[in-house]
């Protein structure tokens, strides 16, 4: 089976999607390996989303990430990865297919719901990044 990491953002939190979210990752027929409620530093935000430093957004996404609590879940199943951003919709909501995640409580591509790694290898690190000790 293979590892994804899901982050239920601020914005979808806030909103009050958190569970209906959680339903729909166990009906998709993941198994939550790991899963916790946080309010992400600005620092851990960063480090999460590294690979953007150099683009124009990060400043702005670094900000909404530490807005207010998330929810992070490691989750397992086969072909999770690929799954997992099927379930979700594309990145902006409003390019999302009907149904998805992102059509049904993202905002726009700064506020959009959710989070999913996009390899593999990056579930991997992505989980250890939140769960490891
Ligand atoms: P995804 O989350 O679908 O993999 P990425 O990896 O391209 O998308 O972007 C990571 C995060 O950065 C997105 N989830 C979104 O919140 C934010 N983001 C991407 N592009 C923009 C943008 N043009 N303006 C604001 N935020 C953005």
């Amino acid at each position: 089976m293979e590892t994804t990491l899901a982050i239920i953002k601020p914005d979808a939190y806030k909103n009050g999607h958190a569970g209906k979210i959680i339903d729909r990752i166990i009906e998709e027929g993941f198994i939550i390996n790991h899963m916790k409620q946080l309010l992400l530093s600005k620092k851990k935000a960063e480090g999460f989303y590294e690979v953007h430093k150099d683009r124009p957004f990060f400043g702005e996404l670094v900000d909404f990430m530490s807005s207010g609590n998330c929810v992070v879940l490691s989750l397992k199943r086969e072909n999770a990865v690929s799954k997992w951003r099927e379930v979700i919709g594309a990145t902006n909501p409003e390019e999302a297919d009907k149904g998805t995640i992102r059509d049904l409580y993202g905002t726009d591509t700064g506020n959009n719901a959710v989070h999913g790694s996009d390899s593999s290898e990056n579930g991997i690190i992505e989980s250890n990044y939140f769960f490891k000790e």
